[in-house]
């Protein structure tokens, strides 16, 4: 059977072999949610950038200049990090680099990976079949809070656990912790992640709604794959 294991933050991916695994990256509130948004209403790439100072760049190139730092948009960038902003002809055939504080660090990170997919409750059961269909072992790389580790992407992780649980098999402990967080948290997500740390963070920003919409499950069909250091679909 194949197997899948978590790194609840991409501080322990020194931990994991990569090179023969299919990664995850997720990062709920909010990259991979507005990356799957993106891809949903036609983006045509995303260049994922850890620094600012070369997403900026992009912007001579053509491209539309996406991120945030402490959850606000950077200064200067064309768009921030809602899902909201990633809608409609907005975005339908644009090109996109994207810097956030924890995502696209954690795509950094994972890029020795034999693939890298972009995870989050928006694109769920496409990622359960792409991964079913898969013949990797999975890791889901946790993009957490800088360096921490956060419940949102826990949850996700534990989503892919439960959901993948007749067909692969967790390799280690931290899989099976996020599934019986997953399974305590599934019949209300937005309640049970009331007092996490992002959570309350998003909403001294006022944006509950991105909350509601990054935590609702299979809205798109979408699979963002890295190819060439760029997110394409
Ligand atoms: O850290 C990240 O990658 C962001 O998604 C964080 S925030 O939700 O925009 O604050």
């Amino acid at each position: 059977m194949k197997t899948i294991d978590v790194c609840l933050t991409p501080e322990l991916i020194h931990l994991y072999s990569l090179k023969d695994k299919t990664v995850v990256i997720v990062d709920i509130l909010r990259a991979t949610s507005c990356m799957v948004t993106a891809f949903a209403h036609g983006a045509d790439r995303i260049v994922p950038f850890a620094s600012q100072e070369e997403c900026r760049l992009m912007k001579t190139r053509g491209y539309i200049t996406s991120g945030e730092r402490d959850g606000k948009k950077v200064d200067g960038f064309d768009k921030g990090n809602s899902p909201f902003e990633y809608m409609g002809t907005e975005v339908t055939g644009k090109k996109i680099a994207f810097t956030t504080t924890n995502g696209t660090r954690a795509i950094e990170k994972s890029k020795l990976a034999k693939e890298v997919i972009i995870g989050s409750f928006l694109n769920l059961s496409s990622v359960i079949k792409y991964l079913l269909f898969s013949h990797n072992n999975v890791l889901v790389v946790c993009a957490g809070w800088k360096g921490k580790v956060n419940l949102e992407d826990t949850l996700f992780a534990g989503a892919l656990v439960e959901k993948l649980k007749n067909h692969i098999e967790p390799d280690c402990d931290a899989p099976m912790a996020a599934q019986h967080l997953y399974n305590l948290a599934k019949g209300d997500m937005v309640d049970y992640l009331k007092n996490s740390s992002h959570v309350k963070r998003l909403n001294r920003l006022n944006i509950q709604k991105d909350i509601e919409f990054c935590l609702t499950p299979d809205r798109y069909t979408v699979v963002p794959r890295l190819v060439n250091n760029e997110l394409i679909c």
